[in-house]
């Protein structure tokens, strides 16, 4: 006991902070730097932009980049299990339209619990990452009314084509979504142990509910606009931007910070620098989309904001990060409505979660598992009392 390290000393000024900065565990999946942001595994995410989906979830799940015949076993043990049971889609036409589709998310990953669960954290999560890409196209299927005329599950295919399938896309636009969405999965899908939704769906399985209970938990954490949802927010200020003139953007970025609102896709808590998430979809946008004129918006944005947000000191960190991009992009490709935005950087995290889950329930402590959350509350404003 007495060589133990000390970590951190916790005073007074910790209390009603949210946690801030108070070492809880330890992460076996991702850690972020101030200078090459996050990292999977050990690896800066730069170097894993052009990896599938199902290649990164594997190194999630198993700490190491899968040789060419384990990526090949774990995409058909993917597409094996991707088919969703049937009573989804019973319950998925009884939402009301006008839900916002990140409570659809966490309706349905609860719903599929229900159908089907097997107790086995490991299992659980693989199940429900091979089902997201079917649920996340029926969620667009079902909330815009087009929920009969749905294509057939097609176990030989990648997750980001299952969804592409169930949602339906333009033939023309169909290889661009499947880049788009592909590498939007690859950059979201884990960002350290201690963000709200990943703790949150943590601390839930911390108490052995299921897999689909944590998740479903996380997605609900996820889903504010302090959260997950700046990313919707971000392509609704571009869109507000509406020219990409760099004057008019100045005076803009200048109004919106006098009006105390924040400039949307710039920023960051823990980089120093210009989120590498950020600069891997704006090379992506300069080769599919050039001249797309959110694109363009967003080009100016990137050389304007930083500049006029360094002229306030308290700003640490003046330039773009991960949500500046992704929602220009996937309007380019089809999915314009920004609400959706947050349920892709959902489905992302469900990898990351899953698997940040199975370390905390099956490896951490020797196998043990982490114990059931419990941090420690004093009591405020409260005396003593006894009935007379
Ligand atoms: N626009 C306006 N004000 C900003 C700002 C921005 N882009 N970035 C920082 N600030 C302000 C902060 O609100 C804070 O103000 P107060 O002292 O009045 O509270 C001050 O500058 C210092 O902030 P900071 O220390 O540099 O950064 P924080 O850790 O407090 O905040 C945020 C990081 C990402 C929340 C912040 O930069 C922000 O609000 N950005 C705009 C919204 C946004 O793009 N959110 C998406 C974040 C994506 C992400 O982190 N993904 O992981």
């Amino acid at each position: 006991m007495d060589d133990e390290k000390v970590l951190c000393e916790v005073t007074e000024n910790h209390l009603n902070t949210g946690l801030r900065g108070i070492p809880v565990g330890t992460c076996r999946t991702s850690f972020v730097t101030p200078t090459e942001g996050v990292h999977y595994c050990g690896y800066p995410i730069k170097e894993l932009v052009d990896f599938s989906p199902e290649d990164i979830i594997y190194l999630l799940f198993n700490k190491e980049l899968p040789t060419s015949d384990q990526s090949s076993a774990f995409k058909a043990d993917l597409a094996v299990r991707g088919h969703v049971p049937s009573g989804l889609t019973n319950v998925l036409q009884t939402l009301p339209k006008d839900g916002h589709p990140m409570d659809w998310l966490s309706v349905g990953i609860q719903t599929l619990g229900m159908l089907e669960t097997t107790d086995n954290w490991r299992e659980d999560s693989l199940n429900l990452i091979a089902r997201m890409p079917r649920l996340m196209g029926l969620i667009f299927r079902y909330r815009e009314g087009r929920g009969e005329d749905i294509a057939v599950d097609d176990t030989s295919k990648s997750l980001v084509q299952r969804f592409v399938d169930t949602v339906g896309v333009d033939e023309h636009l169909r290889a661009k979504m499947e880049r788009v969405v592909s590498t939007y999965l690859v950059l979201h899908m884990d960002h350290g142990g201690g963000n709200l939704s990943t703790f949150t769906g943590k601390s839930i399985a911390s108490g052995k509910a299921t897999v689909y209970s944590a998740i479903a938990g996380a997605m609900n954490a996820l889903s504010g606009p302090l959260h997950g949802r700046a990313n919707q927010s971000c392509l609704e200020f571009v869109l507000k931007i509406g020219t990409s003139d760099e004057a008019e953007v100045e005076q803009f970025v200048r109004n919106e910070l006098k009006e105390g609102r924040p400039v949307f896709g710039f920023g960051h808590a823990v980089l120093s620098v210009e989120d590498p998430r950020a600069t891997a979809q704006f090379a992506i946008g300069e080769e599919i989309c050039p001249d797309d004129e959110n694109f363009k918006v967003i080009r100016t944005l990137r050389k304007v904001a930083p500049m006029v947000l360094s002229e306030n000191k308290k700003i640490r960190n003046p330039n773009a990060n991960v949500d500046i991009a992704s929602g220009a992009l996937l309007y380019h490709v089809g999915l314009t409505d920004p609400t959706y935005y947050t349920t892709f950087f959902g489905w992302a995290r469900v990898a990351g979660i899953g698997a940040q889950i199975v370390d905390e329930r099956t490896v951490l402590r020797s196998g043990k598992g982490v114990p059931i959350y419990r941090p420690k509350y004093f009591a405020e404003g409260q005396e003593l009392r006894h009935i007379e």
